[in-house]
């Protein structure tokens, strides 16, 4: 037996739990190993800063301070918080009472641009992990992480702040969250865990933590770094996927074809192992997790020890995906310049109404929103810019409305980037007159309009993917 496997014995089951980071996903994680009954007692470590101190006493209270929906979340918050067996805390030393730290602290992207992760608050949370750690604990990372940090920099931090050595002394995992906002509690529970030890004893200790939160799901064990492969390449993968209809729409626009005529006939190939994961073109892919996780997986094969096989300098597959993403916007711009050219009229002095500036559906979501660079283009270019979002009520520079009449009236041209629900039940009639305009153009980034409709009205109607409509006679 090891010297680590010793150390769990003598310590027995896994009794009292810690997570650093009261966020979206470590709140639901904390209260879902409070309700197991087989732990004893969970305290949720959240750092008293401005920005986020304030909920330490509103989990205390049983309160939830996430924003939007989460079905059972506050009622689970309260029900644990009774019971006495949750628990926040800014007091990190009391990491010294407990068999288990799990760290759910956010990696977000410095700035897009240079796609170097901004590691910091994970690293504090680390050291105060390590600073904390006693024999037999065990350590699990939580947050999305460049492949080879858990066996790497996460591991050297522990062991330098406390004397320790990982996997003999105590035990560390990774262990990707795959939550969803908006089914956060849903997802813990149903959603198979990846759980990755640095070696076999701290796998084995990361499954006994979280098998009792799984109902439906099961745990998947592998390594650390293979855990952080599988967790940055299953969102690549989507990325991927979308890379390829998007890639797929600008050909069809080229061939004067419908994209969705072609995604019916691919999609019709159904059958074990022969079906296409054929997805839906788009404006554009936004979010914090497409839009940074093939970065990660990137700069994880980089720092890796082994030799990479590739063709010199060559774009990866899945950079190239990112790229035909982010052109995504570009096109979209390229549509609205195509569709005004008709009319004799360039982006410099026209209006544009942007509809939507959230990154997803029906969502008040905008990071890394695909908006943006389609707003900052027609800024560039002297057009007058007004954006519209049912959700969105604030964003840093730019002013946002909710009142879709204010913003398409008197608009040259309206765009459809975001494909929230509202607007599916706008007219062509509607929009024609409050728009003022003979022709007004339209550009449907969501596939939400029907193009005969706004044709048949007198617009100048551009689709992604939609070259048998995109030069169509104007009416
Ligand atoms: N998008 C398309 N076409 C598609 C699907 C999405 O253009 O066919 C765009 C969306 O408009 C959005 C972006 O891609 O701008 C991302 O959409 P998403 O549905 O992937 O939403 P995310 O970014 O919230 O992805 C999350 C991920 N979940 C986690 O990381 C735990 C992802 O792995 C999930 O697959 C996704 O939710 C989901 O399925 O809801």
């Amino acid at each position: 037996m090891s010297k680590l496997e010793k150390l769990l014995k003598e310590r027995g089951p896994i009794k009292k739990i810690g997570v650093l980071g009261m966020g979206y996903v470590g709140i639901p994680a904390a209260v879902l190993f409070a309700d197991a009954p087989c732990f004893d007692k969970v305290l949720g470590f959240q750092r008293d800063s401005k920005s986020s101190g304030y909920k330490i006493d509103m989990l205390n209270r049983g309160e939830s301070p996430l924003k939007g929906e989460e079905p059972g979340l506050e009622e689970l918050i309260e029900k644990v918080v009774k019971a006495g067996k949750f628990e926040c805390t800014p007091d990190f030393s009391r990491i010294s009472e407990l068999d288990a730290v799990t760290l759910a602290i956010q990696t977000p992207f410095a700035n897009p641009r240079d796609l170097i992760p901004d590691f910091s608050a994970l690293i504090e949370g680390i050291r105060n992990a390590g600073k904390y750690l006693r024999p037999g604990m065990l350590v699990v990372l939580e947050s999305t992480i460049t492949p080879g940090t858990t066996a790497g920099m996460a591991k050297q931090i522990l062991e330098e702040e406390s004397g320790l050595k990982a996997g003999e002394d105590f035990a560390l995992a990774h262990a990707p969250e795959r939550v969803m906002v908006g089914r956060l509690l849903k997802n813990i529970r149903e959603h198979d865990r990846i759980v990755g030890g640095i070696n076999e004893a701290s796998t084995k200790r990361a499954v006994e933590l979280y098998s009792p939160v799984l109902t439906v799901g099961k745990v998947i064990p592998m390594s650390a770094t293979a855990a952080e492969v599988t967790k940055t390449a299953e969102n690549t993968f989507r990325d991927l996927q979308i890379a390829a209809i998007n890639q797929l729409a600008l050909y069809c626009e080229a061939m004067g074809i419908n994209v969705y005529d072609v995604r019916t006939g691919v999609d019709s190939l159904k059958g074990e192992g022969i079906t296409r994961a054929i997805l839906w073109p788009g404006a554009g892919v936004g979010g914090h997790c497409l839009t940074k996780d093939t970065y990660h997986l990137e700069r994880g094969v980089k720092i890796g020890e082994g030799q990479l096989d590739y063709p010199e300098g060559a774009d990866s597959i899945y950079v190239l995906a990112r790229k035909v993403n982010d052109f995504m916007p570009a096109h979209m711009y390229n549509l609205t310049v195509a569709a005004l050219e008709r009319l004799g009229k360039n982006m410099k002095g026209s209006k544009v109404a942007m509809l939507g500036w959230a990154f997803i559906k029906d969502s008040d979501d905008a990071r890394n929103t695909p908006s943006e660079p389609y707003r900052d283009l027609c800024l560039k270019a002297g057009a007058s810019v007004m954006v519209h979002d049912p959700y969105v009520v604030n964003y840093p520079g730019v002013e946002i409305s909710d009142n879709l009449e204010e913003v398409v009236k008197g608009a040259d041209a309206v765009i459809v980037l975001a494909g929230h629900s509202a607007y599916s039940d706008v007219t062509a009639d509607w929009m024609k007159k409050v728009s003022g305009k003979k022709n007004p153009v339209i550009v449907d980034g969501r596939n939400v309009v029907e193009p005969d409709e706004f044709i048949g009205k007198g617009f100048v109607y551009k689709g992604i993917g939609r070259g048998d409509k995109n030069s169509h006679e104007i009416i």
